[in-house]
């Protein structure tokens, strides 16, 4: 059987009984230059081969390795063998110190991915357009196991990837007009709303007030070593309730729209499919621009040491102000509109706050490869948040126009 002929099936119960979902198109023998295929399940951190098992997956499991370079979950590609055809998954461990229900975090996740699949049609590259959940044999949308830990799997979405850092105005563009996409596409969303998976997340006074309790604590006697940082949040303290005070409405929003969280379209560099759903839940529209601007402008990643290389690119801004529009322009209100650049600052000023919370705290939240890696992150973040200031005027200007 070749690669071309072969189709690969799940299925899955629904309310009207079975459904089939086939997988992206087409299932290609993977090249031996796909790394992951090398991974020595034996050495990961987790029996990723057990919990394979246990999803709607058929086939023989070949091998699994760590992916992606995400924060909070563990999040692995496993592939297996579906009768001669090499075909991948992705199944993630869901943090479940940071997100404390995770039943009712992936009772969010099956409506928004549904309500999605329901828009996005079932066309050739229907599961290339949102995530597609793979159920676990009891057919719950997560898989428990004995340790614990919630799992989950989805679909591999093939021939895309995901960014750390922004390599042209393009591809700003694509993921601002993805994410707004995404915005339109949840509105109408039917009841209840969604549950909140961690609660007042983007409440910037509350992580303000965060900041100083560990600053008070200094549990980890690190104050010292940051005191620039803590004097540079504490002078920024007026900016806190910013959009709060803007009384702009709420939505469903993702809250989580760093520019490694949308595929891009591998050949025509298109925004195919928002990802990384944790965080969907009621929220602000200008979250979702705020950390947009945060992430898709700096032509550095997060953390890095060289802060002459953290800039926030008017370009970039301009590109993500046009892509999101083009999607998010028949919804938007006036007022949330004209905010836009605050929520730049804002959001971009939060997560400072919240690596910098974190570094002060011993660093229990945020995953860290090195010493001093949420200070180096924090140090980035307020890099930018400078940067948008020399160029916040230019910035209303751009809004105004367009
Ligand atoms: P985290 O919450 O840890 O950031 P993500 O859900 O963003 O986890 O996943 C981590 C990385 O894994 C992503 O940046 C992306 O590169 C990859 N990834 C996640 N889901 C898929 C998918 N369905 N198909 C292909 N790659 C994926
Ligand atoms: C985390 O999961 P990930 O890496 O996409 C964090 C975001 C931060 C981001 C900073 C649930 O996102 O809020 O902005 O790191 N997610 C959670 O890079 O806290
Ligand atoms: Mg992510």
């Amino acid at each position: 059987m070749n690669s071309q002929s072969f189709s690969a099936v799940i299925a899955r119960r629904t309310g009207k009984g079975f459904e089939t979902v086939k997988p992206a198109l087409p299932l290609r023998k993977l090249s031996d230059r796909d790394d992951f295929s090398k991974t020595l399940t034996m050495n990961l951190k987790h029996d990723v081969r057990a919990v394979a098992l246990q999803f709607q997956i058929f086939g023989d499991f070949l091998s699994a390795g760590p992916y992606g370079s995400g924060h909070i979950n563990d999040t692995y590609c496993v592939v297996f063998d579906q009768g001669g055809t090499q075909v991948r998954y992705i199944l993630q461990r869901i943090n479940h110190n940071i997100f404390r229900n995770p039943v009712a975090l992936m009772e969010n996740i099956r409506r928004v991915t549904e309500h999605l699949g329901s828009k996005t049609g079932s066309g050739p590259d229907a599961t290339r357009r949102r995530l597609t959940l793979i159920f676990a044999r009891d057919d719950k949308p997560y898989y428990c196991d004995e340790l614990g830990n919630y799992w989950r799997g989805y679909i591999f979405i093939e021939n895309a990837r995901t960014f750390d850092a922004v390599e042209s105005t393009d591809q700003a563009f694509q993921a601002a007009k993805a994410f707004g996409q995404f915005q339109k596409l949840l509105a109408d969303l039917p009841p209840p709303g969604l549950h909140e998976t961690i609660p007042d997340f983007h409440h910037t006074p509350k992580r303000f007030a965060a900041l100083e309790k560990a600053v008070e604590a200094d549990i980890a006697n690190r104050a010292q070593q940051a005191r620039p940082e803590i004097e540079f949040a504490l002078r920024h303290r007026g900016i806190t309730a910013c959009l709060l005070d803007a009384k702009l409405p709420e939505r469903v929003t993702h809250n989580d729209t760093k520019f490694n969280n949308v595929m891009l379209d591998k050949a025509t560099g298109e925004g195919i499919c928002v990802i990384d759903l944790d965080t969907v839940m009621p929220g602000l529209a200008l979250y979702d621009f705020g950390d947009m601007v945060r992430t898709t402008t700096s032509p550095v990643t997060e953390d890095e040491r060289d802060l002459r290389k953290v800039t926030m690119q008017f370009p970039m801004f301009e590109a993500l102000v046009r892509g999101y529009l083009t999607t998010a322009a028949e919804f938007l209100t006036p007022a949330e509109k004209r905010c836009l650049p605050e929520s730049a600052k804002l959001i971009t000023f939060e997560i400072g706050i919240r690596f910098l919370t974190d570094f002060l705290a011993g660093d229990t939240y945020f995953k860290i490869h090195r010493d001093g890696h949420n200070l180096d992150r924090c140090r980035t973040q307020f890099k930018l948040v400078e940067s948008i200031e020399q160029q916040e005027t230019a910035m209303h200007r751009l809004v105004e126009k367009i």
